[in-house]
């Protein structure tokens, strides 16, 4: 049997394993969405934002821009913040200048990714009376870490905006939620953004811009595994695809095999045969209803307090309160 013996890091060895188990799953062949996001696929993702069809991260933003007094009204005094995903920060802005006015506030952005973590630092260090101290660890490790680290009278609000929880399947995502409700205390928030279901054509260019963004950004994923595990795929055979599911009333993105095509891997020890108009799929984004939101916070610990729904672009920032 074949080994490496010289992988750089444990990060290319965990990449490797998921990248083999993903490409020889019997039947539909599937990646991680989590991999989208490299320093190219974050570029292309912030790229994304600013996309005409696009209008999710327009509405998040819009809707803490508009609301964050209203939503800091119904917080618990002495509150901390705590994110989940902080991207670049720009939407964080709003809730912690609100929450500035009242309080000396802590801002805990949880990122994996080190070079967000230092944009949402230089994006965000300047407010007056907010102290930001970064995680760079996995979600739940690092709001773990948050939570056992705060003063006994001080309460946290986790910010998941967004609607990265889409990325779920609906149970991944309660069970989610329930984690994060088991690691809060009683009168903790959670400010959850959801993307709503919206007329189909709109929720599909939004996944397949005219200016090929999107398609970039999924094809990406092949180069990365080129660039990092030796592969040898070849992008030129590959397009695109964004489909509704509407049993699962999500988008999926998928990575579309032009012709049958063999792919080795070297560094995950695998080679594939890929048919012709096979896919490998490599994202969902699950859709939701502003009712369906409060049945998945009762169900898991939290009741919702508020729900705030952009006109324009069909989303909601949900008000959770752990119950
Ligand atoms: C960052 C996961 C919310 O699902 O809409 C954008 C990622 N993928 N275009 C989403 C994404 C394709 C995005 N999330």
């Amino acid at each position: 049997m074949l080994t490496y013996q010289t992988l750089p890091s444990r990060h290319v060895s965990e990449f490797a394993a998921s990248v083999s188990e993903g490409l020889l799953k019997p039947g539909q062949r599937e990646l991680p969405s989590k991999y989208l996001y490299d320093e190219v696929g974050s570029a292309l993702f912030e790229a994304i934002c600013l996309l005409p069809e696009y209008g999710l991260t327009r509405a998040d933003a819009r809707l803490l821009q508009a609301h964050a007094a209203k939503i800091v009204e119904r917080l618990p005094s002495r509150i901390h913040v705590a994110e989940l995903g902080s991207g670049s920060g720009k939407k964080t802005r709003w809730i912690l200048e609100a929450l500035s006015q009242r309080q000396k506030t802590y801002y805990f952005p949880i990122e994996i990714s080190p070079s967000a973590l230092a944009a949402c630092e230089k994006e965000l260090g300047q407010i007056d009376l907010v102290s930001i101290v970064g995680y760079e660890q996995p979600y739940l490790e690092g709001l773990c870490a948050v939570a056992q680290g705060r003063d006994e009278n001080d309460h946290l609000l986790v910010l998941f905006l967004g609607s990265t929880i889409g990325n779920f399947d609906r149970a991944a995502g309660e069970e989610f939620l329930r984690e994060i409700r088991e690691i809060l205390q009683t009168g903790d928030a959670l400010l959850l953004g959801t993307d709503l279901e919206k007329s189909v054509e709109t929720q599909l260019r939004a996944y397949n811009d005219a200016a090929g963004v999107t398609a970039a950004f999924n094809l990406n994923l092949l180069a990365r595994i080129n660039r990092e595990l030796g592969a040898d795929f070849d992008l030129t055979c590959f397009e695109h695809e964004a489909r509704w599911n509407f049993e699962e009333r999500r988008i999926e993105m998928h990575l579309r095999s032009m012709r049958r095509q063999g792919v080795k891997i070297p560094a995950a020890n695998v080679r594939v045969m890929l048919n012709e108009g096979e896919t490998i799929w490599t994202e969902s984004s699950h859709k939701y209803k502003a009712e369906e939101v409060v049945g998945m916070a009762e169900r898991t610990g939290f009741r919702c307090e508020g729900q705030w729904v952009d006109e324009e672009w069909p989303f909601a920032q949900n008000l959770l309160i752990a119950g």
